[in-house]
């Protein structure tokens, strides 16, 4: 076992080049192995074994820095770097974290998670090296997914002016989490398949050579013009018309091949683009066959390739897809966006039903929101399927492009709330904040499926943007007796009793349930308000609900800043109400990898913690005459 030896980044260095294929394969067997048993992203990670392992050889870390793109392809670089043992608990609470974290490694140059980065951020590695008069290399390695991202662009539009020497690595695999899409695919495909012009420039050297007299001087020339000659031979260059010298294509899978264009690329004083063509899934049958579904797994059989855990109940994104169908069926004015997650998002079904009426962007979340805004202004209702993290970055598109102009876009922010075993960077706790402070931007979240579609059906009757926020997962299908019809800004009475008030967004409905249950069998008297709309508040409710309540609980899947809590205590105090408030939320923090409900304990949105924390705060001043009862 050669991996057995690898305890450190230096260890690499002292395998026998004739062993490469071996430990890439031992590293293959590890990755399927430890997956199959704590889920993960296994396509992309078996995709770049032989990169990773190339890029470790060539340079030297922790001192050269590497930066990959999203950061779910980063397993082999864990691996080689000395957290072997961590695999046991991949993602899982307190365990190793499935994308590059700073905290836990030195090789870890940048925190990734999202897509599209890497080049920013390695851009700003070198520049920073630069100035302090350091000598390391930076190494940023990003698909051919993230680079539909604009940021990628900003980024190479920047890199020009580099005067000293910076790595990106494109790992081209002709997928994004679904087939790569749009125009940078199908220019990546051409400059794959046109790429004969490598040969052509060795051969065309050694003849013009041979030329007496002449030849050396035009070998010369030729390499000074070399952008130009290659523009003649592959249409576009768009990375050397960026000013990026592009070396490649080269076989992602032949570690000396890799290993020598990148010493190559090393020795370039500007910013150089290295070509790699890998295959998504290679070394797995089924990950080879169906790279989508083996992007990320729960933990799988081997041999079947198929899900251990038994098929749970229909999610919310089960719910959404259907129920999208069933309206684009009555509302031909309906279009559906997607950045790159047709499949994730529930859009696949739609896609397919209704193609023309379906936009699969690019990993490019921005252009996803004013694209929507664009169809929005030209008649049509927009839907943008989007989750909750990855909508962080189109705030300014929700704001300046869809609200001032009081466009009717539909978001259906998809994972809102914690998600789990991504952890800090996808967890959607932030969206019911930097969605509450925009004019004209209207917030719902339903409390159990029925109601997922009930607010889809009221959508499209509403003229105005509106996001729907529902959590990861299986969707509540409690409660199914309880279905007013959906009126605007107003909250759903479930329980009125008196006493204390539970006042839950969304997912938190079910909590309030069990909240309820737990304190009414102490001879508490428990209300339960659905509220529905997170904005606008529903002020009528509050205003009724402080008289005949003594503590008003709100409770929310989300941090606390800028939430349903604040917008509630702020709305109590300027009334001057006596009642008291107690606000449930998550903390104005990020929230680690791990087991939602481990999560939601530790940071005490369980039932029982919430139960617990209201009788410390009530105290027995709201308990009904319990003795009596
Ligand atoms: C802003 C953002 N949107 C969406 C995602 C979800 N996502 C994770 S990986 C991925 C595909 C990346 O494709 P590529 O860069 O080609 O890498 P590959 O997995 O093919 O190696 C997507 C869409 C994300 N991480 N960030």
């Amino acid at each position: 076992m050669i991996l057995e030896n690898i305890n450190q980044p230096s260890d690499i260095k002292k395998v026998d080049p004739a062993d490469y294929g071996c430990l890439a394969e031992e590293i293959r067997r590890f990755l399927i192995d430890k997956i199959s048993m704590t889920g993960g992203h296994l396509a992309s990670n078996l995709g770049v074994v032989e990169l990773t392992m190339a890029l470790h050889l060539v340079f030297d870390l922790p001192e050269d820095k590497i930066v990959w793109d999203v950061g779910h392809q980063s397993y082999t670089h864990k691996l080689l770097t000395g957290r072997k043992e961590g695999f046991e608990e991949l993602r899982q609470y307190g365990g190793l974290s499935g994308f590059p974290k700073r905290k836990e490694s030195s090789c870890d140059a940048f925190d990734t998670g999202h897509s599209s980065t890497s080049i920013s951020a390695g851009l700003g590695l070198a520049k920073a090296r630069d100035l302090r008069g350091e000598h390391y290399s930076v190494i940023s390695v990003i698909g051919d997914g993230a680079l539909t991202g604009g940021m990628a662009f900003e980024a190479l539009n920047n890199a020009e002016k580099l005067k000293s020497n910076f790595i990106i690595v494109l790992n081209d695999n002709q997928m994004s989490i679904s087939e790569n899409i749009g125009g940078v695919s199908r220019y990546l495909s051409k400059v794959r398949t046109d790429s004969g012009y490598n040969e052509f420039k060795e051969n065309l050297a050694e003849v013009l050579t041979k030329i007496p007299g002449i030849g050396e001087k035009l070998v010369t020339q030729l390499v000074r013009t070399k952008s130009s000659i290659k523009q003649l031979f592959i249409p576009g260059m768009l990375f050397e018309n960026f000013g990026v010298t592009y070396l490649g294509p080269v076989d992602g899978h032949n570690i000396k091949d890799m290993m020598r264009i990148l010493q190559e690329a090393r020795r370039l004083n500007r910013a150089v683009l290295v070509h790699v063509v890998t295959k998504k899934g290679m070394g797995y049958k089924p990950a080879e066959m169906q790279p989508s579904k083996f992007h990320g797994v729960e933990p799988f059989d081997i041999k079947t390739g198929k899900c251990k855990a038994a098929k749970t109940a229909a999610t919310y994104t089960d719910i959404f897809s259907v129920a999208m169908c069933k309206l684009a069926e009555r509302h031909e004015n309906l279009v559906a966006i997607s950045a790159a997650m047709p499949d994730g998002t529930g859009l696949k079904k739609f896609s397919v039903k209704f193609p023309n009426r379906f936009f699969d962007v690019g990993i490019a979340e921005e252009h996803a929101v004013t694209f929507a805004a664009g169809l929005a202004a030209g008649g049509m209702h927009p839907v943008v399927a989007v989750y909750s993290s990855f909508l962080q970055r189109a705030y300014d598109q929700i704001l300046h492009d869809v609200c001032i102009q009081n466009l009717p876009v539909i978001f259906a922010v998809d994972r809102a709330g914690l998600v789990g075993s991504d952890g800090e960077t996808h967890q959607g706790i932030f969206d019911l904040s930097y969605l509450s402070g925009i004019p004209n931007m209207s917030i719902f979240a339903p409390k159990n499926k029925y109601e997922l579609v009930d607010i889809l059906e009221f959508a499209m009757k509403f003229d105005h943007p509106l996001a729907i926020r529902y959590p990861r997962g299986t969707a509540y299908s409690g409660l199914k007796e309880i279905r007013t019809p959906i009126a605007y800004g107003k909250s759903e009475v479930i329980a009125r009793n008196g006493g204390i008030v539970l006042l839950a967004v969304g997912s938190m409905v079910k909590t309030a349930m069990e909240v309820k249950e737990m304190l009414e069998a102490e001879g508490r008297d428990v209300s339960v308000i659905n509220v529905r709309f997170v904005k606008p508040i529903d002020t009528e409710i509050l205003d009724s609900l402080a008289e005949d309540h003594r503590l008003l609980v709100t409770m929310e899947e989300n941090v606390a800043s800028g939430g349903y809590g604040e917008q509630v205590c702020s709305y109590v105090l300027d009334r001057g109400y006596p009642v008291r408030v107690l606000p449930i939320s998550l903390p104005d923090t990020y929230v680690e990898h791990g087991n939602v409900e481990i999560l939601k304990k530790e940071a005490g949105i369980d039932a029982a913690s919430i139960a617990e924390r209201i009788r410390r705060h009530a105290g027995s001043d709201t308990a009904s005459a319990a003795a009596g009862k």
